[in-house]
């Protein structure tokens, strides 16, 4: 087994890791312990990485209409459908849509074709979604579209604001090195967030503020901080242009003001207000809360705003730290790949078009920012986009108003996808399909948040006739007539150019200038050890603006949307700690399946009460866009009137928890980013008239239930099943072929069955209308050893049973909330001691907030219930 040194797939932490590759593809990943992202630490889905490496389901061939073809007869088709949409309609009639879980070569090639050969700016990404509205943030402040902070800033921090940031479940490791501060420093914790999240569980203080007030909040802040004369003057005069009459706007946001805007406390406000006075390092971490909101970009400067004036940035540990969603967000940024950027940070100046297309000696260049991603989908549906290329990501589940992108997808004359998976909700639209190189098969780099570029080598042997991104690019470029500009052989030839564009006429202008690295050799490029650029930027006060000075931007908190009367409800979407996005990834993994099994609507008790809903109900969540159903969970971490549910469920993943379906297209007005986390809705229940489960060892062909999830199992499958018409047919379509036992009860409505092929189970099933049903971890136990007697598994229990274990708490060792939960009533008072009874949080740690709530709930049981 060799080692070799990459990058985690998955979030922006970026952290390092060892991997060892075995046979047929068995691989063991470790955290490395010489990359400054993560110092050897990993998350659960870092550390089950292994676990989603297999083949399954990948994409080997290339195809068109469903057939497969070879590369040249895909390329071509490509490649002439581009130029019949050009020669017939204008360049503006062709389209990319791509993402940030693209390697930087990658994405350099994909823009590079798009705005210098095609000439067209229409290449937009899903970082739209994701980051757009912290770009414009730091674009008006900072002219430029840079992140003020580093990870070491987290060493020397002794305030953390976490604003919109479920840290704890989807920045795991940027959290646990937060919580070591306050441990061992004792430094403060405060998080800004609707809901309490696990993020909360070690948080001094938590705002549980009203959806959309944040700018309320920072601009109370600010007005505090400028009354008890922490606005640094100086600083301001030297480094940052204040318009005129900025203060004036701040006058009303006095702190009883404030609080009533954001519906929360006083005494909680203020609090939160001294400790942001009492700490100048003060370091202010953001992610979706506050960029995926109508007024996005304005909760961004307001951040800004408040760092900028109390000067508490460039400095060790203070500072607004806007941290990245997907693994090279950064560097989609960095390469251009936004619609609204022309390449390497620069705007569409026409000195910027002039420079970039000499340096590309393209025959055409870019005049004029391109489609954003939801104009761009709407740009396809109305006709006016002929060919749309997507790569990467999952835009038929993961844009707002996934209907129109539907209908768009359906009505585009020409739709290419590139993924390493065959069949995803988008590909399913797709007329030529392209195998692309997975993780741990791809070579190249990517940008974490803190602007620190890693490589990701690849340790797999590629799969069938896969390539990678920026390969299938080229060709396409070059069967297009651009040969020359296209000729890349290796991913380095790629960088060093993406490198030299950065530096090209640079002189100081931009940050963003790695210029240096444009001298590595192949060898020095394939032994790249991590390198951030632009080192504490701002740290002597110079900004990338004309003058050379930040920019405070005035925003002003708008009237918050009424609730209405059809939709009383706002929908709230986010994550879970052990899934991604829509899944093709993390649903391989058993392990990862384990710790959220299904998509859930969390409601405040009451509002659940009034909806005449109970716990573990069953709810159809509607919005204007669309609906689904999700089983309920009652929180007192949900606000009254707010609900949430999860990103990650499909169409191939499930009947219910489509969550795509539900969000509407509403965006910032200056990024253009979806306000996905406030959408008008409404819950009703769901009353089935049976519901049960099938565990079994393969998946059924058809699930033709009104609500079917289906969840990995180490030896095959759990399927939670709900529905309304009579299941006969269902049954007999669930069913695989063998010896059938069954039992009915028609009076009570419950059907057992179990079909074997021998001795081997091969899926058992239990449908009732409202009784019992059987233990699932029992049942889906006897397919790896079937020990039950038929009469046992039918009755769906041993004749000696074991205890529950409880939700699945820790990935790792595969430990339940009830082992957890006996140590503590045993006498395991700390997270430490639960570890050394169960093993439970001695990995990854991904699971120790999780463990914190519970030791919570132990000791102070009746303290929980308030809180
Ligand atoms: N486990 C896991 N980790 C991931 C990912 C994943 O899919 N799974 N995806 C990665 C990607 S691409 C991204 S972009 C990041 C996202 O990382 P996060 O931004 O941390 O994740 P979200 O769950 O989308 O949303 C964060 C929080 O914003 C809160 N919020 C909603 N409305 C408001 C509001 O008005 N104000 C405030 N202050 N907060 C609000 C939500 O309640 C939610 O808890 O995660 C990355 N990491
Ligand atoms: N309602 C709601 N919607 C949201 C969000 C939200 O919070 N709420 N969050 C938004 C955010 S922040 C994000 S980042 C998006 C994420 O949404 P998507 O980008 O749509 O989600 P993924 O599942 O990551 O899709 C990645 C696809 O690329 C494929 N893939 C992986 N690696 C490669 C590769 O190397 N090459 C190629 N060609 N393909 C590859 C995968 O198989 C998968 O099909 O969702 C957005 N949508
Ligand atoms: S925090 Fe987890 S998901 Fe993110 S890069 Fe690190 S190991 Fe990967
Ligand atoms: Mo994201």
């Amino acid at each position: 087994m060799g080692s070799v040194r990459t990058t985690c797939a998955y979030c922006g932490v970026g952290c390092g890791i060892v991997a060892e590759s075995g046979v047929g593809r068995e691989t063991r990943i470790r955290g490395d312990k010489n990359h400054p992202a993560n110092l050897g630490r990993l998350c659960s889905k870092g550390t089950q990485l292994g676990e989603t490496v297999g083949l399954e389901g990948r994409l080997h061939f290339p195809e068109i209409g469903g057939r497969r073809v070879s590369w040249d007869k895909a390329i071509g088709r490509v490649a002439r459908g581009f130029a019949d949409a050009i020669a017939q309609h204008g360049a503006d009639s062709l389209a990319f849509y791509v993402s940030g879980q693209l390697l930087t070569e990658d994405y350099y090639v994909a823009n590079k074709l798009m705005k210098g050969f095609i000439g067209s700016a229409n290449i937009d990404t899903n970082s739209r979604l994701c980051m757009s509205s912290a770009v414009a943030a730091h674009t008006r402040a900072f002219g430029e579209d840079v992140v003020a902070c580093s990870y070491a800033d987290i060493d020397a921090a002794s305030l953390f604001v976490l604003v919109g940031s479920n840290t704890a479940w989807c920045h795991p490791v940027i959290y646990q090195r937060i919580i070591a501060a306050r441990a061992e420093r004792g430094a403060k914790v405060v998080v800004i967030d609707p809901r309490r999240t696990e993020t909360c569980a070690d948080a001094d203080l938590h705002l549980p503020l009203r959806p959309g007030s944040d700018i309320a909040l920072f601009n109370g802040l600010l007005a505090h901080c400028r009354a008890a004369g922490l606005v640094d003057e100086s600083y301001l005069s030297a480094h940052v242009e204040v318009p005129d009459g900025f203060w004036d706007g701040l006058d009303e946001y006095t702190l009883v003001r404030t609080a009533a805007l954001c519906d929360l406390a006083e005494v909680h406000v203020a609090a939160f207000f001294e400790l942001f006075a009492a700490n100048p390092a003060a370091l202010t971490l953001f992610s979706q809360g506050i960029n995926q909101s109508i007024r996005g970009t304005d909760q961004g400067n307001a951040i800004i705003n408040l760092h900028l004036a109390t000067a508490r940035i460039g400095k060790p540990g203070a500072g607004p730290f806007s941290i990245t969603g997907q693994p090279n967000a950064m560097g989609g940024r960095e390469v251009g790949g936004l619609a609204t950027t022309l390449a390497a940070h620069r705007d569409f100046a026409p000195e910027n078009q002039a420079e970039v297309q000499r340096f590309w000696s393209s025959p055409s260049i870019a005049a004029k920012p391109g489609l954003k991603a939801v104009d761009l989908f709407r740009a396809v549906r109305d006709g006016r986009i002929k060919a749309l290329w997507i790569m990467a990501t999952n835009p038929a589940v993961s844009l707002p108003d996934v209907t129109l992108v539907r209908e768009a997808l359906a009505a585009c004359p020409l739709v290419v996808v590139s993924d390493c998976i065959a069949d995803t909700d988008t590909s399913r639209f797709a007329h030529v399909k392209l195998p692309a190189l997975a993780w741990g098969e791809k070579d190249g780099t990517v940008t974490n948040s803190e602007r620190m570029i890693s490589r990701q080598r690849s340790f797999l042997p590629s799969p069938g006739e896969a390539r990678p991104d920026w390969w299938i690019v080229s060709q396409v470029a070059q069967k297009m007539g651009w040969r020359d500009s296209f000729a890349y052989g290796h991913p380095a030839e790629i960088f060093r150019e993406h490198a030299r564009l950065s530096t090209y006429r640079n002189e100081g202008k931009r940050c963003f200038d790695i210029g240096p690295l444009a001298a590595l050799s192949n060898r020095a490029y394939d032994d790249l050890e991590p390198q951030a650029w632009g080192e504490r930027p701002f740290a002597n006060g110079r900004y990338f603006t004309p003058s050379g000075k930040a920019r405070m931007i005035p925003v002003a908190q708008r009237p918050l949307e009424p609730a209405l009367e059809r939709w009383p409800l706002t929908l709230n979407t986010g994550r879970y700690r052990d899934h991604w996005h829509t899944m093709t990834r993390t649903a391989l993994s058993p392990r990862l399946s384990q710790h959220r099994r299904e998509p859930l609507v969390e409601l405040h008790p009451a509002d659940a009460a009034e909806l005449g809903l109970a716990d573990g109900a069953l709810a159809r969540v509607i919005t204007p866009q669309g609906e689904s159903i999700y089983r309920t969970l009652l929180t007192l971490g949900q606000r009254r009137s707010d609900a949430f549910v999860p990103i990650h469920w499909t169409d191939l993943q499930s009947g219910g928890g489509r969550t795509g379906r539900l969000a509407r297209a509403a965006v910032d007005p200056v990024s253009g980013q979806p306000g996905f986390k406030q959408c008008p809705a409404r819950i009703e229940p769901f009353a089935p008239d049976w519901h049960g489960f099938l565990v079994a060892r393969s998946l059924p062909d058809r699930i033709a239930a009104a609500y079917f999830t289906r969840i990995r199992m180490r030896h095959g499958w759990l399927l939670e099943l709900a529905g309304t018409r009579d299941p006969g047919p269902l049954v007999a379509s669930l069913l695989p072929k063998g010896e059938l036992l069954e039992s009915r009860d028609p009076a009570r409505g419950v059907l057992r069955a179990a079909v074997y092929d021998g001795e081997q189970l091969l899926a058992a099933l239990y449908l009732t209308r409202n009784g019992p049903l059987p233990d699932r971890d029992w049942v889906t136990s006897q397919l790896s050893s079937c020990q039950a007697s038929p009469i046992e598994l039918l009755a769906g229990r041993s004749a000696r049973p074991a205890p529950d274990r409880g939700a699945i708490v820790c990935s790792c060792f595969d430990v339940g909330e009830r082992a957890i939960l006996d140590a503590a009533n045993g006498g395991a008072k700390t997270i430490e001691a639960i570890g050394v009874a169960t093993c439970a949080g001695t990995n990854c740690g991904s699971c120790r907030p999780a463990i914190a709530e519970l030791l919570k709930k132990v000791a102070k049981p009746e303290a929980m219930e308030a809180a």
